[in-house]
C-alpha cells in the first residue's frame, strides 16, 4: 500500500466519516473510519479486504471530514488495487459463455460502455469470453459449433452469463435460437457450468417481458434451474460495474460474495438508492419537485413526488453512478423507477406516481 498518495495519515478518528456513513447503518462491520486506522497501521487483512467492496462510493463521509482525508477516494483506491491484483493473476481468467434471450441487449450494451476496465481489457486481458451472440464474429452454424465445443471443453469450469428472460409458455417456442427453445438451452448449459450469473432484470426475476399480462410466460433463471449456484446482478439495464465487482470478487477471494434472498450481492444490493442519494437531504426537509420543470426540479429537490422509487429500491447507483459519466437517473433528473427489484415492472408502474406510504 505504499503507492497510496492520499493523506489519510492526517486521520485523527474522529469518526465523522462514519457517523454520516449509510453503509454503516446497516452493517456495523463497514466502518470508515475503522478503515482508515486499519490502513494506518498498515494491517489490511482478507476481512478488510473484502469489506472494501461495501462502499457505495456515495461520498457523504468527503465533506464533514475536518481533515480533508477523503475516505471515499481512499477505499475506492483500495478496491482498485484489491481488483487490478485479481485481474492480473493471468492463470485465473475466468471462462465466460454468455447467453442472450428475451433481452434488448441493454445489459450487453451497459457492459460495452464501461469504462474502468475498459471493454477491450475485459476481453483481452480479464475474462476468457468464449460465447456470446452480439460480440462473436462467428454466426448460425458455426457460431452453434462454437457454443457446444465451449460447453464441452469447459465443463464444469465455466461462467455462464444470461441476459434476458426465458418463456416457458407452450414449451418455450416464444424464444428459439438454432431451432432450440431458450428454456432448453438454459437447462443445458446450466447443467455443467460452475456457476450462473444472470445479468438484467429479466434474466434476474422476468422484468419487462414478464411484465402482465406475460403472454409468453417468461420467468428469471431461477424459475427454470434454481437458485443452486446462482447470483442475480439485476437492473434495466444492470449496472457494469456490479457484474464486473462480482467478477472480481469471486477471483480476488474465491468465494462468492454474500447474498441477499434474492441472490443480489449485498456489496451492491444491500442498501436503498435512497440512503445514498444526493437529493435526501431535500427529502427530509420536505421540499420537493412538484412538476417537471418547475423551481423544485431545476433546484435539485427530491423527485419523490415525481414518483421516485427510491425509498424502495436497493442499489447502488447514487453512489457509483454509471460508465463513468459520473451521473444516474435521479442525478440526471428522472425519478429512480425501480429497475433492480422483483416484478419491476408491474410492482413499480405507473413511474410518475409516488410510492404510497
Ligand atoms: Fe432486460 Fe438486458 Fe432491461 Fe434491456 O438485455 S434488463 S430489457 S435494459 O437490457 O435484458
Ligand atoms: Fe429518495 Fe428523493 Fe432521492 S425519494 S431516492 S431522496 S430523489
Amino acid at each position: 500500500m505504499d503507492s497510496i498518495s492520499f493523506d489519510f495519515e492526517l486521520c485523527f478518528k474522529c469518526a465523522s466519516c462514519s457517523g454520516v456513513c449509510p453503509v454503516k447503518k446497516r452493517m456495523d462491520e463497514f466502518d470508515p473510519r475503522k478503515i482508515m486506522h486499519i490502513l494506518h497501521l498498515n494491517l489490511i487483512d482478507t476481512s478488510t479486504k473484502e469489506l472494501l467492496w461495501y462502499c457505495a462510493q456515495c461520498g457523504k463521509c468527503v465533506p464533514v471530514c475536518p481533515m480533508n482525508v477523503k475516505p471515499k477516494e481512499i477505499i475506492k483506491f483500495l478496491r482498485d488495487s484489491v481488483i487490478e491484483e485479481a485481474f492480473s493473476k493471468s492463470n485465473l481468467k475466468p471462462t465466460l459463455i454468455w447467453l442472450q434471450f428475451m433481452d434488448c441487449t441493454g445489459c450487453t450494451e451497459a457492459l460495452l460502455r464501461n469504462d474502468n476496465p475498459s471493454i477491450k481489457k475485459i476481453l483481452l486481458d480479464i475474462v476468457n469470453l468464449e460465447y456470446h451472440e452480439t460480440l462473436m464474429a462467428a454466426s448460425g452454424k458455426q457460431a452453434e459449433e462454437v457454443f457446444y465445443q465451449a460447453i464441452e471443453k469447459y465443463k464444469g469450469k465455466y461462467i455462464c452469463v444470461i441476459e434476458g428472460a426465458i418463456p416457458v409458455k407452450n414449451k418455450g417456442i416464444y424464444c428459439k435460437i438454432g431451432g432450440k427453445p431458450a428454456v432448453e438451452i438454459l437447462k443445458k448449459v446450466a447443467r455443467h457450468a460452475k456457476l450462473i450469473i444472470a445479468i438484467g432484470t429479466c434474466a434476474c426475476f422476468g422484468g419487462i417481458p414478464a411484465a402482465v399480462p406475460n403472454p409468453t410466460g417468461a420467468v428469471g433463471v431461477k424459475d427454470v434451474i434454481g437458485k443452486n449456484k446462482l447470483i442475480n446482478i439485476p437492473g434495466c439495464p444492470p449496472n457494469p460495474y456490479n457484474f464486473l465487482a462480482t467478477i472480481a470478487y469471486l477471483l480476488a477471494f474465491n468465494k462468492f460474495p454474500l447474498l441477499d434472498e434474492f441472490k443480489r450481492p449485498k456489496f451492491a444490493y444491500g442498501g436503498l438508492v435512497h440512503d445514498y442519494c444526493e437529493r435526501l437531504d431535500y427529502y427530509e426537509e420536505e421540499k420537493f419537485a412538484e412538476t417537471f420543470g418547475d423551481r423544485g426540479h431545476r433546484k435539485g429537490y427530491c423527485l419523490f413526488k415525481l414518483g421516485c422509487k427510491g425509498t424502495i429500491t436497493h442499489a447502488n447507483c447514487a453512489g457509483i453512478k454509471f460508465c463513468g459519466v459520473q451521473s444516474w437517473p435521479v442525478g440526471a433528473g428522472h425519478p429512480c423507477i425501480g429497475c433492480t427489484e422483483p416484478h419491476f415492472w408491474d410492482k413499480m408502474s405507473p413511474f410518475y406516481e409516488p410510492v404510497k406510504t
